[in-house]
């Protein structure tokens, strides 16, 4: 077993924490078995997420393949039952360190489970001669995946010292690296997106403007595409008052809202967003109030929740199915968050989705981001007319590239301090930034 932390580049990406750093870090594992094959896995980076897995090795080597749920089981005991406990339970500083960023609220011990899960999975496909989807749940329940286009405000990367790709050209390639602050930049940045991948659902992501701004930008990406389901996800930056302010009676707009609010007056993120749904009759998603399961029954049983967002990174890959199972027999719909990723995650997120049984809401992928210009797998899977096709290859279906992979371990290494600090990036724009989780990110004052 091995576990390699690796980072890639990113566009200057707006969000209520910030502005995405040039760099974005995730960790690895890769499991060979005895007759050479490889399986692969891929979890959010940072030290507490690797320090855990890299203790986990010796609870994986050695083990039978046939048997992976007792070898996640006991890397699950070895977490102490800390997987998914709250932070003040977690013990270890380095894990606390991860824990504490507050826009990292998906970061838990789950995602050391699930990077074993994947890998051991991928294995056991390959050893079956299976691909993973007919491992989890009932097994396939279809042949392609919708995906959406996760669209982001762009900041001016020329403003900054920092490294980040200078972009050239009109098309989705040169468009992600330029600016985009406005309704019309925006459904640019949707044209852009569709032209290359031929997506039909949208997501901006808000926090960055104001409410009624933002709604404005989903608006304009609806009059260029029409028939498209557009949702935004200001990450419960609005208030109450504010999110029904902007969006009652926008139903014609929003397919969905994610997120639009959050923890106010002594009632919680579920209560409040409960509230929201029934003043506004507009849908919700959310990966901030129904994040594991006794979140999530909470959640149902106030009616506050349609789709939970239900990431199999934080989930587990065989969470993330149950969790569509029950979405099915209740009614609800699911779908999966996502944060900076690379192509194994695009596999992971494709086979959860390809097991997950009814209909399902388009899954969110950063892979636009970050497609043409890092891969850690020989032949990504591919993004053409929104959806990606479930492959028929065994296990994972994707091959590792061990060159990749070290030239991204190798600038994990150079870059890894600075990664994903979206405070740092942001006061290039406005000095002397802080983040505040109730004001958005630019449009403040
Ligand atoms: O990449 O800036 C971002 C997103 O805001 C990410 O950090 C969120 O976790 O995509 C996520 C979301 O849907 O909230
Ligand atoms: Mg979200």
């Amino acid at each position: 077993m091995r576990v390699i932390p690796v980072a890639g580049r990113d566009s200057m990406l707006l969000n209520l924490c910030g502005a995405h750093a040039p760099f974005f870090t995730r960790n690895l594992v890769l499991l060979t078995d005895n007759a050479g094959h490889v399986g692969i896995g891929e979890v959010p980076g940072g030290e507490g997420i690797l320090k855990a897995l890299e203790r986990a090795i010796s609870l994986v080597v050695g083990t039978e393949l046939g048997r992976w749920q007792r070898t996640l089981n006991a890397v699950r005991a070895a977490c102490g039952g800390r997987c998914g406990a709250p932070q003040h339970q977690v013990t270890n500083a380095a894990e606390e360190s991860v824990l504490r960023q507050p826009h990292e609220i998906n970061l838990r011990l789950e995602n050391v489970i699930a990077a074993v899960e994947a890998a051991l999975l991928d294995l056991f496909g390959q050893y079956l001669g299976v691909p993973v989807c007919e491992l989890l749940g009932n097994g396939r329940q279809r042949d392609s995946v919708p995906m959406l286009a996760y669209l982001f405000y762009v900041g001016d990367a020329a403003r900054t010292d920092l490294p980040y790709d200078a972009g050239t050209g009109d098309d989705w390639y040169g468009l992600r690296d330029r600016e985009a602050l406005t309704p019309q930049a925006i459904a640019c940045l949707a044209d852009a997106a569709v032209d290359r991948y031929g997506f039909r659902d949208f997501k901006l992501k808000g926090g960055v403007m104001a409410p009624e701004q933002e709604v404005e930008a989903a608006a304009a990406i609806k009059r260029h595409h029409p028939n498209g389901n557009v949702t935004v996800d200001p990450n419960g930056a609005w208030s109450l008052a504010q999110a029904v302010a902007a969006c009652k009676g926008q139903g014609h707009v929003l397919a969905y809202a994610e997120d639009p609010c959050g923890p106010e007056q002594g009632y919680s993120g579920r209560e409040i967003i409960a509230e929201f749904r029934r003043a506004t009759g507009i849908r919700t998603a959310t990966n901030m109030v129904a994040t594991d399961w006794r979140q999530m029954a909470h959640s149902y049983l106030l009616g506050a929740v349609d789709i939970p967002l239900a990431d199999p990174h934080f989930w587990t890959m065989q969470g993330s199915v149950r969790l569509a199972q029950l979405c099915h027999d209740w009614g609800l719909t699911w779908g999966s968050h996502s944060n900076n990723h690379f192509d194994v995650s695009l596999a992971m997120f494709t086979h959860c989705a390809a097991a997950a049984p009814g209909d399902i809401t388009a899954i969110d992928t950063h892979w636009i981001w970050q497609e043409g210009r890092a891969r850690l797998t020989t032949e990504p899977p591919r993004i053409v007319r929104g959806k990606v096709a479930v492959s028929d290859r065994p296990g994972l279906g994707v091959e590792p590239d061990m060159a990749e992979i070290a030239a991204a371990h190798a600038l994990y290494k150079k870059v890894a301090a600075g990664a994903r600090d979206d405070a740092m990036a942001m006061r290039y724009l406005v000095p002397g930034w802080t983040y505040d989780p109730k004001m958005p990110s630019l449009a403040r004052g």
